[in-house]
This record gives C-alpha cells, structure tokens and sequence, in this order.
C-alpha cells in the first residue's frame, strides 16, 4: 500500500512536470543527490542504486552525466550545485573498458579527456583509476573531474532521470 501511495504521488510529480521525492531539479533535468541523504557507495554499487531507483519509477535512470544534455549550461548548472553541495560524488563516465577512453554510460557520449571540467593534469592514473568523480577543490573554488579507483566506498553519487 505504502508502495502504492509512493507511486502515485510520483506519478502526479511527473504529471506536473516536477521531479519525484528525493529528486531535485537542476536546468530542467530531475537528479538524486546521494550527499543529502549521507549515502555512500563504490561506483559500481552507485550505478546499482540508480537502475533500482528506476526500475521503482519505471523510468530511465542512471549515474549522471555533465554536458550531454540537450542546451550549452546544464553542464555547469550542474557543476555549480556539486560545488555547493559539497562531498565527492561518482558520476556516470568510466575508462574501465579502454584506458583513456572515457565514455558517459548511459548516452554513450564520449568524454573528451581535453574537457575543461577536468582538473588540470587529470585524469592522471592511468589503469589505476577508471571512475569518474567530482568534488570542490578549494583552491580554485569550482567543481572538477578527476580519476579516482572505482571500488572506494566513501564517495557519494548522483542518479539521473534521462
Ligand atoms: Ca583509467
């Protein structure tokens, strides 16, 4: 029942054009920010948890992803929110599969190793780190990209609804 109540109020969220409990708009796109419920996990049991929030919502969700969204600042938008948010988060690109070859899982998108969300000098670690995260670095007061070894459980995540 409690299932039931759960879904219908997602479902009129939805129906309004807003974002399903749990979920925060960001540039007209619905996101779960693992860093306000203090949830942490490795990569691979973050993009676990984003499929199962889909499954339940019966729409498609993933580890997300930064500037394959359809207008040029959803990307920072989004950047911007991590950074005021705080924590180190899991997002949805790995090289696992071909080193230096990132790729954004759920679009398929490739992401450029020149991309100037990158921290300079990152990614850096070669097979050591095949994970995409995100953090503020306090020195230059913004958000960036850095390699980081995928089966470290103390990072948060951030689930999006494609
Ligand atoms: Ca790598």
């Amino acid at each position: 029942m409690i299932n039931l109540i759960f879904l219908l109020v997602v479902s009129l969220g939805l129906a309004f054009g807003s974002c399903p409990p749990e979920f925060e708009e960001v540039g007209g796109t619905c996101f779960y920010f693992s860093v306000d419920f203090e949830k942490t996990d490795t990569w691979d049991n973050a993009h676990a948890y984003c499929q199962t929030l889909g499954d339940l919502l019966q729409e498609t969700i993933n580890l997300a992803e930064v500037g394959t969204g359809g207008t040029c600042c959803d990307g920072l938008n989004l950047m911007e929110t991590i950074a005021s948010k705080g924590g180190q988060t899991w997002l949805g690109a790995t090289d696992k599969l071909d080193e230096a070859n990132w790729i954004w899982q759920q679009s398929g998108n490739i992401l450029n190793i020149n991309s100037s969300f990158w921290y300079p000098s990152e990614p850096n670690a070669r097979r050591g780190q095949n994970c995409l995260s995100v953090y503020l670095e306090g020195d230059y007061s913004r958000a960036y990209f850095f390699d980081y070894d995928c089966y470290y459980d103390y990072l948060n995540f951030i689930c999006q609804i494609f």
